[in-house]
């Protein structure tokens, strides 16, 4: 590392960027998705965290979708950390949200195994206490919300994926009709709401779902109050079910309403452009089996942009999975979307950049260290030449991490062997020493 000896800092050094090709910049002549899906009968939602309800996060959670379902924030552990102490913050700000926001609330979840408060699961209750703690639970949170939730996912992953009932606390200590109880009791606390049964892995045609589907209907002939059916879809990129729509489409012939809940579509990191085009693809397939049944009420994403999702703690190595970045840029999964709701996209989707950067690291009275940096978002390269053209005699003496040449004034770097790949999301840098005399003007590069 040489030092400076011309006393600049390194602040004062300044930097040149060259775009090989540029990605749009927002799109904010684009139709609203919301807007879109209500010119199609249906309800756009993602679930949101509420304390990022502001900014750019909000402005998107607010002005593109239609519903909105708190991805936490209404959970037993979230709302009854004590026992008898409620905590009611983060929900309520995100009903205020959304009602500010002419939005539906989908309230989410009432009854499940998962990210319940400590003090229930540790406790030794008999059935008649747990089931009496279970009514409790469900009509003072319907109660509290009565008449500002659209619907409940009021029962969550009741099955294994053999179609057999999940081994719970719930199921252990009620059997099997703590669903019809709880729906009876969720009725009861709000009867507008919409009761749902929501489960992952049942968006195609399989034993799980079928088990789902033999619940639904016996419960539609006891009487008891079921109105929907929540898929999650948790996919997988190039996963979705071939057998989605008739799935939806039986249940629908059931006499209840579809969600689905929990749309996300993960990918093996880094994301590149092949990817991102197969995501697109498969969000518009998801939301167009919706869009082809009309008991398809709404489909919600499992958070909207890529640094508020579940997805990369909990699959190491896959991430990428909600329609925009973690820059809030839309992915063209967005424009599958608006696609399948019928917008035509006046923008061409984005289709990433590459750029390359110049900056001089440190300078000295005869010579100077530059370095060079190329780097990818939305688009990647499996080779790269960089160029420009010296404008006060600049001479390069040595270069590492890419073979120079230079011509008169002109310059020409190109990858050396084992650096021409830069993968979406990811950037690689030559250096070089040159010499200067008089000025060292900063050139403008040319990435090709
Ligand atoms: O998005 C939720 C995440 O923040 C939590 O850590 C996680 C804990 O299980 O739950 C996530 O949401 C889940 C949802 O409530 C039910 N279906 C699966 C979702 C992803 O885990």
């Amino acid at each position: 590392m040489r030092s400076l000896r011309t006393g600049l800092s390194l602040a004062a050094l300044v930097t040149g960027a060259a775009l090989l090709f540029t990605a749009p910049a927002a799109h904010a002549a684009d139709t609203p998705l919301r807007d879109l899906a209500a010119a199609k009968g249906k309800v756009i939602g993602t679930a949101v965290t509420g304390s990022k309800l502001t900014g750019t996060y909000g402005d998107l959670a607010g002005g593109q979708f239609s519903s909105l379902t708190p991805g936490n924030a209404m959970k037993w552990g979230t709302v009854e950390p004590t026992q008898s102490t409620f905590n009611w913050t983060e929900a309520d700000q995100i009903v205020a949200f959304a009602q500010a926001h002419n939005q539906q609330v989908r309230g989410h979840t009432l009854v499940w195994h998962s990210q319940n408060p400590s003090w229930l699961t540790t406790g030794t209750w008999t059935s008649a206490q747990l089931s009496s703690l279970l009514q409790n639970h469900i009509s003072t949170e319907v109660g509290r919300y009565k008449g500002k939730i659209a619907a409940w996912d009021v029962v969550n992953e009741p099955f294994n994926e053999d179609g057999t009932y999940r081994s719970t606390l719930w199921y252990n200590g009620l059997g099997s009709d703590y669903i019809a109880n709880a729906l009876t009791w969720a009725h009861a606390a709000d009867p507008d709401a919409k009761l749902y049964i929501n489960d992952y892995n049942v968006e195609g045609v399989n034993a799980k779902s079928t088990a789902l589907y033999n619940l639904v209907k016996d419960l539609k002939s006891r009487g008891v109050p079921i109105d929907g059916v929540g898929l999650q879809a948790h996919l997988i990129l190039g996963q979705v079910p071939a057998t989605l729509q008739q799935n939806i489409q039986r249940f629908a012939d059931l006499g209840v309403d579809v969600a689905i809940t929990e749309l996300d579509i993960r990918m093996a990191l880094p994301s590149d452009s092949t990817k991102l085009a197969q995501q697109k693809a498969d969000f518009k397939s998801v939301v167009a089996a919706c869009v082809a049944v009309s008991r398809c009420v709404n489909v919600t994403v499992w958070g909207f942009t890529d640094s508020d999702s579940w997805v990369d703690s909990t699959f190491p190595g896959y991430g990428a999975a909600t329609p925009y970045d973690a820059n809030y840029a839309p992915k063209p999964a967005y424009y599958g979307i608006a696609e399948a709701l019928g917008g035509t996209t006046t923008t061409p989707p984005p289709t990433g950049a590459c750029t390359a950067a110049y900056s001089v690291s440190s300078q000295w009275n005869t010579g100077f260290t530059g370095q060079v940096t190329i780097s990818c978002s939305g688009a990647s390269l499996s080779s790269w030449q960089v160029s420009w053209t010296y404008g006060a005699g600049q001479q390069i003496t040595q270069a590492w991490n890419a073979v120079c040449t230079q011509s008169g004034a002109a310059v020409s770097c190109a990858n050396a062997s084992y650096n021409g790949t830069v993968a979406d999301g990811s950037s690689v840098s030559f250096g070089f020493n040159a010499s200067w005399s008089g000025s060292n003007p900063v050139p403008a590069v040319t990435l090709g």
